[in-house]
């Protein structure tokens, strides 16, 4: 019913808006794959749109301007575009750096004016609003959450932790939650043991391999719920399907219905659920440097959240059983950690990560990319000469240095299939150069104009 509020409420908006569109473009990915600098970088870059050379309004001249629109209201905050490109460009005070993680949620909306054509040469004044929302990465975990009930979830989380290198940072939680009596509901116990978990899925996440499946994702980054109940459980080895009244387990089912209840369902339900363009942001450099296991972990997480996501071809039956998602864009982000020969491959063993899933949104209807992309670019090409000959490389400013360096970056795997651990491949950080990013320009990046026209260029037609 609420969707159909929803639709109803759109519906009305765009007809008061003389049918100005309205788009929601849903910015997926893990912590750290680069959600809050592409936002940044899109804004940035269609505010001053000079770099956008493939986006067919502005080739074809039908771009007017765009304009950062206040929200209509509602409870939460502003995305600090301002601020972040401030970060970017360096001031007075500090040289150009990257943005901290994000804690909570923030939306923005942008409305472009454009010329659409008619008939006889003629063009009608146009206007589409894009809705973006960013928030932390860990919260998008939450998702696969949903569907599940809480002895499933501590099956598969039980095992999991069981397995591969998680095992060695799992012990202690699995220790302590394995010695709780089955009808005790100690408080501290529980706090102590929920503490443990929450150890073993910070450890997880900083660890070689670089773990994706950190669930629930408020354990990591709590925003304003920090200690709370709803956040104080665990997944229990044996965890029985109908747990008795009073037992430990019916406590943790208990706390983990709510916490689905009134922290992940209402995230999705608010911010997520109404996408209808999705890019998928993937640190997928990163992952290949930590080896198959990483990127296996990596795989299940990006299925798991995109399976929370309703994709296909909209049409008017949108407007009763809720909008569909109609586009994808699976985007290996920094690919300026890469010299530009290696752009192509790596877009490619994305869409082989991907593989079965994008085909499932292509069945369902969506459309579907993959590109290799950076929001902000940071290096340019090198090349580098070795005692083995001259290399193509990569050169800007180490994270820990003030010294433009050239580097190479290794090789790239050639298949998902030669992915090891040996280290073969290492990306290395860069940090924004000064001037790099300037106020009153577009920033440099790779390929974020034909992301853009894959995502927006037929709502800007
Ligand atoms: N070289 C390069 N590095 C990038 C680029 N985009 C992001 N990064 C790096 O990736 C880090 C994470 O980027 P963010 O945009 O903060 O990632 P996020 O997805 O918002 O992460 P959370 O807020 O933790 O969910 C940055 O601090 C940079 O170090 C890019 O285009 N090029
Ligand atoms: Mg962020």
């Amino acid at each position: 019913m609420t969707t159909v509020i929803h639709q109803v409420e759109d519906w009305l908006a765009e007809a008061g808006g003389l049918l100005d569109r309205r788009v929601r473009l849903g910015v997926t990915g893990l912590s750290r794959a680069g959600k809050t600098v592409f936002i940044t970088s899109l804004v940035h870059h269609l505010l001053h749109p000079s770099r956008l050379k493939l986006l067919s309004v502005l080739a074809e001249g039908r771009f007017d301007a765009a304009l950062l629109q206040p929200m209509p209201g509602g409870s939460v905050p502003r995305f600090r575009y301002e601020a972040v490109l401030q970060d970017l460009t360096g001031s007075a005070s500090h040289q150009p750096r990257w943005p901290d993680g994000t804690k909570a949620v923030s939306e923005l909306r942008l409305s472009i004016r454009f010329r659409s054509p008619l008939a006889f040469g003629l063009e009608r004044p146009n206007t589409l609003h894009l809705d973006i929302v960013d928030y932390p990465g860990e919260w998008l975990l939450d998702l696969p959450l949903l569907t599940l009930d809480y002895a499933t979830w501590s099956r598969q989380a039980v095992a999991q932790a069981r397995t591969g290198g998680r095992a060695r940072l799992s012990a202690e939680w699995l220790a302590l939650a394995e010695a709780m009596p089955a009808g005790g509901t100690d408080e501290p116990a529980i706090i102590r043991t929920a503490e443990a978990y929450r150890a073993y899925l910070n450890a997880a996440r900083n660890a070689p391999e670089r773990f994706s499946m950190l669930q629930p994702g408020r354990f990591l980054v709590p925003g304003e719920m920090a200690g709370a109940p709803a956040l104080t459980f665990f997944p229990l080895p044996n965890a029985p399907d109908r747990p008795e009244r009073d037992s430990l387990a019916r406590l943790m089912a208990d706390r983990f219905e709510s916490y689905k209840r009134e922290v992940a369902g209402p995230f999705f339900d608010h911010h997520l659920k109404r996408i209808d363009r999705q890019v998928v942001l993937v640190d997928l450099l990163d992952h290949l440097a930590a080896g198959p296991e990483s990127l296996a972990d990596l795989k299940t997480a990006i299925d798991g959240t995109l399976g929370a996501f309703r994709h296909g071809e909209s049409s008017w039956l949108s407007l009763l059983f809720g909008n569909r998602i109609s586009r994808v864009l699976f985007a290996a982000t920094k690919a300026d950690h890469l010299p530009t020969g290696d752009h192509q491959p790596l877009a490619d063993l994305l869409s082989a990560l991907v593989g079965d899933t994008a085909r499932n949104l292509s069945y369902a209807g969506a459309r579907i990319q993959s590109e290799a992309i950076a929001a902000l670019r940071v290096t340019r090409d090198a090349t580098i000469d070795t005692s083995n000959g001259r290399w193509p490389g990569i050169a800007g400013l180490p994270l820990d240095s003030d010294q433009i360096e050239e580097v190479l970056p290794g090789t790239l795997p050639r298949s998902l299939d030669a992915v090891t651990t040996s280290g073969l491949f290492v990306p290395i950080g860069f940090r924004p150069m000064p001037s790099s990013v300037r106020l009153d320009q577009g920033p440099p990046s790779l390929r974020m104009d034909r992301a853009l026209e894959f995502l927006l260029g037929d709502s800007l037609a």
